[in-house]
């Protein structure tokens, strides 16, 4: 059976059996029994990438005809959410559809974390491959690996990894381009490797002899502002310590065409099998370093941070051309969205500040990366499906923990009992069948339900001291704190989070 037979035969194959069930108290739109599509899935996951920066969402800064490309023949989300305002915790949820504050290990990971996600943990992944489908990652992991911080042997099949966790295919870097080690990592293998140049990685402490960014800044290329002042690669201080795997050694100018010929390559090979395919292509930009090829190098006025988004959009561009190459436009589901907001300078004097003119990263949005300010989690956020999809624009508020379950409903897979408790079937909305997405997006410190969004108070450098009420309605840019004109919507807003924190992951 070739593709679109196998396709036809998946959507006339009727309802199946016991389709995701409502979610317990988020079910605000319990799932009506739908036929199963099983389309191939590709999701485009920028990192740091913020609601303001690309075209589409409304910045004349920085030329992102791919990304546009996609609003333009898919629907564009005004109010899609990130999990969390970092990493791995967003990156979590994806997979596993639980919030991130249900595990206390899902916090920005050094490269040499173990994995936090369990191998019997019900994963997207997983659940796809139930479903028939091949699944693949490329690029950014930042979920650890192994069993234990520090154990990993570099130099030996790495296990558990992405392939334990629902990928059959995988060419990942381990963390962030920050961070120790910068290697790619095929399949639990590191690309590369050297018996006689073996590679050691350590947070704690250097490895004797070898020059850091701290003590040796004359070998830079590219200075840090804060941290990233350990092991030097490829010119750059980066985050932890590492010696050896000379040749395995990443080149970061190099970064967005090795990925992007994996995730077309993975493509290529996979479009022509008779399954569908599910591809997460975890994109490295605009995360620091901001280190672009030589081609994209001046492509904005803004300075590295600018280049990599026009780099990252020619890597979406890739992707976009082999699917029309391959004829599988309208058999693929293609999602576009960002881990966590925006920020400029991250650690490396990179003249983003400086250079940033009057460019809005963040869009209308207060706050960025790491706050509980709306753009530290409202993020670019993209549904596209040629043929299905009808191409718009939606309010319906949604968010990528809900993946898991819309996915599910979607191809006709039954949700695990008691787990990925988070995730809401809202497949109508992701497909603009409904304006109705999710009632409440909350995270351990924030809720928000219809306009309403309350932070609680919260100590460190992003926490707001004291509670904050805000009207999303009338005051978009969160001004102004109406938390004492409205107590009653403050106790009712408290009393939900205080419920929702309160459910338990079976393990
Ligand atoms: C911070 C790093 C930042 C970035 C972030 C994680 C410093 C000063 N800052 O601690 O550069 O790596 O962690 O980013 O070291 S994330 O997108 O992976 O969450
Ligand atoms: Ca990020």
């Amino acid at each position: 059976m070739n593709r679109r037979a196998f396709l036809r035969a998946t959507t006339i194959a009727g309802i199946a059996g016991g389709v995701t069930a409502g979610r317990g108290l988020l079910a605000t739109n319990a799932a009506k029994p739908r036929a199963p599509r099983k389309p191939n899935i590709v999701i485009l996951y920028a990192d740091d990438l913020g609601y303001g920066d690309p075209g589409c969402y409304g910045s004349k800064a920085i030329p992102t005809p791919n990304i546009d490309a996609i609003a333009k023949r898919g629907l564009r989300f005004t109010n899609g959410y990130c999990s969390a305002p970092t990493c791995t915790p967003s990156r979590y949820s994806l997979l596993t559809g639980e919030a991130p504050f249900r595990n206390s290990r899902a916090k920005i990971l050094p490269g040499d974390a173990a994995m936090i996600i369990k191998t019997d943990q019900p994963t997207l992944p997983k659940m796809l491959q139930k479903a028939g489908y091949l699944t693949g990652i490329v690029g950014k992991w930042h979920l650890g690996l192994g069993t234990t911080k520090g154990g990993v042997d570099w130099n030996k099949k790495i296990t558990p990894g992405t392939n334990e966790v629902g990928f059959d295919e995988s060419y990942i870097m381990a963390a962030t381009n920050d961070r120790v080690p910068c290697v790619y990592v095929k399949n639990g293998t590191v690309v590369g490797l050297d018996p006689n140049d073996p590679i050691l990685v350590n947070y704690g402490t250097n490895f004797p002899g070898e020059p850091t960014g701290r003590k040796n800044p004359e070998l830079l290329k590219m200075k840090h502002s804060k941290g990233h002042d350990c092991s030097i690669v490829n010119g750059i201080g980066r985050i932890g310590y590492m010696k050896g795997g000379k040749k395995a050694l990443w080149t970061d100018e190099d970064m967005a065409d090795v990925f992007t010929a994996k995730a077309v390559d993975f493509l290529n090979r996979n479009a022509k099998k008779d399954k569908p395919f599910f591809l997460y292509f975890a994109l490295h930009q605009p995360h620091v370093p901001r280190v672009p090829n030589k081609r994209f190098v001046g492509t904005t006025k803004l300075g590295p941070r600018g280049d990599v988004i026009v780099e990252m959009d020619w890597c979406v561009g890739e992707v976009l051309k082999t699917l029309k190459t391959l004829g599988i436009e309208e058999d693929t589901l293609v999602i576009f969205s960002s881990d966590n907001g925006p920020v400029l300078d991250n650690g490396y004097h990179d003249q983003s500040p400086e250079l940033n003119g009057d460019h809005k990263a963040g869009g209308i949005y207060r706050g960025r990366k790491a706050s509980p300010f709306e753009a530290g989690t409202r993020v670019p956020f993209i549904t596209s499906w040629p043929g299905t999809i009808k191409p718009g624009v939606s309010d319906a508020m949604v968010s990528q923990t809900d993946f898991f379950a819309s996915f599910a409903s979607l191809v006709g897979e039954t949700m695990p009992e008691g787990k990925a408790i988070d995730s809401v079937d809202i497949m109508p909305a992701l497909l603009g069948e409904s304006d109705t997405g999710i009632d409440v997006f909350y995270q351990k410190y924030t809720l928000r339900q219809g306009h309403w969004k309350v932070i609680l108070p919260k100590s460190g450098r992003h926490g707001t001291k004291t509670l904050h009420l805000f009207n999303l309605l009338e005051d978009p840019g969160e001004t102004t704190n109406v938390a004492k004109k409205n107590p009653a919507v403050v106790k009712r807003l408290l009393k939900l989070h205080k419920k929702i924190l309160a459910r338990k992951v079976k393990r």
